[in-house]
């Protein structure tokens, strides 16, 4: 082989190597199917926490989690990817056994350059039964201004606020989710 040839060689292996890799259309970040999951999550005073078989939308269990009364309670991981930025839709499945709405929020950690965070935080109004709770990271991109390939996440924290009953919600698959279908 020639020494030109080899070169052309290098050059497209290398071409090759830096193509980068596509990310899943979606990615099951938390499904809770065993002990082991729950050791990848901070846990708060104030709650009662454990997989369940009661209720699930993926797989056979789910977390049952028990808020109990107090002026801040929840859960919180650290242990997700850091880029969300192929992602377009972080969601979760919830199932509300109360008789009531009731209304939990969702605080996404984003780490900045220089060490700084900040937090995209949603409420949600959460009905009886099973539903699915999602943030759109694509208009969280537009609203705060950041670029395309540009949100680095330290993790999330799910919890509810002034909590004066207990209220138990399960929740199941965690995701990031692409739209596109290429
Ligand atoms: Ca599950």
């Amino acid at each position: 082989m020639s020494y030109l040839c080899q070169l052309a060689w290098v050059v497209f292996f290398a071409a090759v190597s830096c193509v980068p890799q596509k990310a899943e259309q979606s990615v099951v970040l938390f499904d809770f199917e065993n002990e082991a999951e729950l050791d990848r999550f901070g846990w708060k005073c104030r709650s009662r926490f454990e997989l369940s078989d009661h209720v699930q939308s993926s797989g056979k269990r789910s977390l049952r989690f028990d808020f109990y009364p107090a002026k801040r309670v929840g859960f919180s991981t650290g242990d997700v990817p850091r880029d969300w930025a192929p992602y377009d839709v972080f969601s979760f499945w919830v199932n509300n056994p109360q008789e009531t709405t009731v209304v939990l929020n969702c605080r996404i950690s984003r780490s900045l350059k220089s060490r700084q965070h900040d937090f995209i935080s949603r409420q949600f109004e959460v009905s009886p039964g099973a539903s699915r709770l999602s943030i759109d990271l694509g208009n969280v991109q537009k609203i705060k201004d950041i670029g395309k390939n540009e949100l680095m996440v330290d993790g999330f924290y799910v919890y509810m606020e002034n909590v004066d009953r207990t209220i138990i919600l399960y929740f199941d698959e965690f995701r990031l989710e692409r739209n596109d279908k290429n």
